[in-house]
């Protein structure tokens, strides 16, 4: 389809909660042979598998809770988006949440909270949760909003409500660009040498923000970290077939942290735009892509969701093989709510 299609938005939605649903398998494993993740991927497509449904985690759970505030309230209302995130964490705690994301749900549970953004600022002795748990729920705000000044806005200000360090909220606004960017067709051909430097023009003005310089010199990160790792990126697409994954890990990390995360899924789908030696030749990018982001080990759910979300916008939902998304939970779900988000991304423009 072409820019901002409807196969794009469910191919963003549904192959985000394939990554997670998928990716589950594998998280916090710190070596991950491709053998193991193919026979994963094959073990779906035995109609006679024993195993049921694969169950998603907290990244598809709290982007449930974006995508339904977003439609019900037709844009951005933090009381809302809050209240759904502490409403769902409490019906299903054990959905594999961050050790602590779940204090500042608790506290957004509280009926006499006034401001929502409070618990998140109080993590981890004042500095904010730098965790990527901003990021993993971060492309609804792509498929919301079409204005990139609205994307970068609302995405920041939803990551907020759990992550106020800006090493945390920034990798969700990175991650809601590079959906934009994809859903756009900025992965195509005659764009796709531009994606990786619009993305560093966008997160050069969002990082020359004063908290994020600040929070940068507590975590003695470089000035422009985002930025750095997005240029590690693009060196290594420029070094193309010669890249091992350790040095994808050593280079990008693969943690639980967004800045360890967020680059290395916008690494994933640009390495697996082409066939790669090792992943099966029958093979569509986006079969690759999730096979791939298994492989880096770490935080696989996660990188997987997020890869997916970029690369579902760019290839599509026809790209997702059906009995994939026959085994995810919440696959459907996320089918019939992407064509909502189209309808509403097509309306009048979103208010927050
Ligand atoms: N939590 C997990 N996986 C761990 C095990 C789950 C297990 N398999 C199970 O089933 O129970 N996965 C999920 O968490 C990640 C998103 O986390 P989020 O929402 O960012 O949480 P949190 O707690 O804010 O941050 C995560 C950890 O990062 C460290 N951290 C963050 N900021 C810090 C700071 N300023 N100083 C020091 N450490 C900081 C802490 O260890 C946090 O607990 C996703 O992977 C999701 O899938
Ligand atoms: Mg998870
Ligand atoms: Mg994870």
């Amino acid at each position: 389809g072409g820019p901002a299609s409807l196969s794009r938005f469910r191919g963003a939605l549904v192959a985000a909660v394939l990554g997670d649903c998928v990716g589950g398998e594998f998280e916090g494993a710190e070596e991950v042979p491709m053998d193991r993740v193919l026979q994963h991927l094959n073990g779906l497509e035995d109609e006679s598998r024993g195993d049921g449904i694969l169950q998603y985690s907290d990244d598809t759970a709290m982007t449930r809770c974006v995508v339904q505030s977003l439609l019900t309230r037709a844009g951005f209302d933090e009381q809302d988006m809050a209240r759904r995130f502490a409403k769902e964490y409490s019906h299903s705690p054990g959905r594999g949440y961050g050790a602590g994301v779940i204090q500042v749900l608790r506290k957004l549970a509280s009926p006499h909270l006034n401001d929502v953004f409070q618990p998140a600022r109080a993590q981890f002795s004042g500095h904010g949760s730098f965790g990527n748990g901003g990021a993993m729920r971060a492309a609804p705000f792509a498929l919301a909003f079409s204005n990139p000044v609205d994307i970068r806005r609302y995405s920041r200000l939803g990551a907020m409500l759990t992550h106020s360090c800006s090493l945390g909220y920034n990798g969700a606004v990175l991650q809601a660009l590079a959906v934009h960017l994809s859903l756009q067709g900025g992965l195509e051909l005659p764009h796709r040498p531009t994606f990786i430097n619009k993305l560093i023009s966008e997160m050069e003005e969002v990082e020359a923000e004063d908290a994020a310089r600040s929070d940068s010199r507590v975590f003695s990160e470089s000035e422009f970290p985002f930025c750095d790792r997005l240029h590690r990126v693009k060196d290594l697409m420029e070094r193309n077939t010669s890249v091992s994954i350790e040095e994808v890990i050593s280079e990008l990390g693969n943690g639980i942290a967004a800045l360890h995360s967020v680059p290395t899924a916008i690494f994933c789908v640009l390495h697996c735009l082409e066939p790669r030696e090792g992943l099966p030749e029958r093979y569509g990018g986006l079969e690759r892509t999730m096979a791939y982001s298994l492989a880096l080990g770490g935080d696989t759910d996660t990188i997987a969701c997020m890869a997916g979300a970029i690369a579902g916008a760019h290839y599509g939902i026809d790209a997702i093989p059906q009995i994939w998304q026959r085994c995810c939970e919440g696959a459907e779900d996320a089918d019939i709510n992407a064509e909502r988000l189209h309808t509403l991304y097509h309306q009048a423009p979103a208010e927050g």
